[in-house]
């Protein structure tokens, strides 16, 4: 292998996982590419700006601008090769793996011997095996000799400045020694964090999918709990903070009017298929997941009730759907339940207006004081930092009546001596 300073990297992807990557491979000295076939992006990429609105980005990409290009021949040069491309699942949650094939495809058509490749996407245990590996071997390499090939799972959190690419810890995996070897050489020039070195690469791909099922059950607890005790007018949220107290064993998550993103949502179901393969049923993420799912709908089912406990139908009530991402201070759509409860209120003849100011294209209105002049009832979905800090006396100076707090994030006291109907999820 060379030395690091003659090392050069590619980066096939360079959204949310692989333009970070590529920034901060320049950063600790390795001449990095970037294979992104989207030529607004390269466009933007190669003038230092970032497609996607991180503050870890809008801060390094500019010093350490990898040189983008939509022309697969651009991984000719490279030694070491991510691949960070989108997982998605289809509308029956089957995992999708085409972009996985093509950019494996790509990269064995303008493959250096002897060269790393690392997937980064989050792929079910078994898809290194038996996806990446074939190609490899159909086109005459043989793996642990003409090429290396590892897992590291992206842990990208988006929006969150703190835990970055060249902090986060991360986990390796290989089908040989040598290509674990490599891998760790390079991750730990990546990051400052541990770099744990696992059995095999199932284990590696298996940690991902564990990691994102568990905080979708746990968020599935805390939304089930939410719904049961609402109904003993229990605020639920104030009893997680009790709970948070207990310094071990306890781990709070929140309820919420949904569950979006590209990981959580999305994850379990790879374990879930990949399972039924053997015969096992997943059983409790498949409760989950429909726990997660059913949130966006019950969120609707909350301001329906409001709306009769004030006389006022759904239909034609003008109703102002706060945030259109699916988290707070991103402007990511993926999954989001904003995009759900827009379709349920659209369905229930509500007039909707949507405003959300990470994503100002895509709202009905052009500013927050518009769509609160607008609104006779509002559902807050993303919890940003604009909405966060309204002034309960806003809302009632706009005259709206009702308020759905799809993320408990609103002051319900507040709320509600100033006369408007407050209703959280679980509080
Ligand atoms: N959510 C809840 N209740 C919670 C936490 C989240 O309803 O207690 C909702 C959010 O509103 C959002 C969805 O779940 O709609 C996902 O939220 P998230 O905070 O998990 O955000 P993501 O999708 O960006 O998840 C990433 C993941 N990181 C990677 O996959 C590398 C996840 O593993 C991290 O745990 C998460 O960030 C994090 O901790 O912030």
């Amino acid at each position: 292998m060379k030395k690091i300073n003659k090392q050069t990297v590619c980066v096939v992807g360079l959204g949310y996982v692989g333009l970070p990557m590529a920034v901060r491979s320049i950063e600790v000295g390795y001449t990095t590419y970037g294979f992104e076939p989207d030529k607004r992006k390269v466009e933007l990429i190669n003038k230092g700006k970032s497609p996607i609105e991180e503050k870890y980005l809008k801060v390094n990409l500019p010093k350490f601008t990898p040189k983008a290009s939509s022309d697969e021949k651009i991984l000719r040069k490279a030694d070491i090769i991510l691949i960070c491309v989108p997982t998605p699942v289809d509308e029956k949650y089957y995992p999708v793996l085409t972009p996985i094939i093509e950019a494996t495809e790509s990269i064995v058509r303008n493959f250096k011997k002897g060269s790393l490749v690392v997937l980064e996407s989050t792929v079910n245990p078994g898809v290194s095996e038996e996806v990446i590996k074939p190609i490899f071997e159909k086109a005459g390499y043989k793996i642990g000799k003409d090429v290396f090939i590892a897992h590291c799972p992206e842990r990208v959190n988006p929006g969150d400045s703190k835990w970055t690419v060249a902090n986060l810890p991360r986990i390796v995996g290989s089908f040989d020694k040598k290509g674990l070897a490599m891998a760790l050489a390079y991750y730990k020039k990546i990051t400052t964090g541990e770099v744990r070195p696992m059995k095999t690469i199932r284990e590696a791909e298996a940690v991902k999918i564990t990691e994102n099922s568990f905080r979708d059950i746990n968020i599935a607890f805390v939304n089930e709990l939410a719904r049961s005790f609402e109904r003993m007018g229990i605020d639920v949220k104030d009893v997680i903070l009790g709970a948070a107290t207990k310094p071990f064993a306890f781990m709070p998550h929140f309820p919420s009017c949904g569950v979006g993103g590209h990981c959580i949502p999305v994850d379990p179901y790879y374990l879930i298929e990949r399972a039924k393969e053997t015969g096992f049923d997943h059983k409790f993420l498949k409760i989950a997941r429909e726990i997660n799912n059913s949130m966006p709908s019950y969120t609707v089912e909350l301001l329906q009730d409001a709306l009769n406990e004030i006389g006022l139908p759904m239909k034609g009530t003008a109703v102002g759907v706060l945030g259109i991402a699916y988290k707070a201070d991103v402007d990511d759509i993926r999954e989001s339940p904003s995009l759900k409860i827009q379709k349920i209120v659209k369905d229930h003849k509500a007039d909707l207006l949507t405003f959300d100011p990470h994503i100002k294209k895509k709202s009905t209105e052009k500013s927050l004081a518009a769509i609160l002049k607008k609104s006779q009832a509002i559902i807050l979905v993303t919890d940003h930092r604009e909405f966060r800090s309204i002034d309960p006396k806003t809302f009632k100076r706009c005259g709206i009546k009702v308020i759905i707090d799809g993320k408990n994030c609103l002051d319900k006291r507040a709320i509600e001596r100033l006369g408007i109907l407050y209703k959280g999820i679980g509080r």
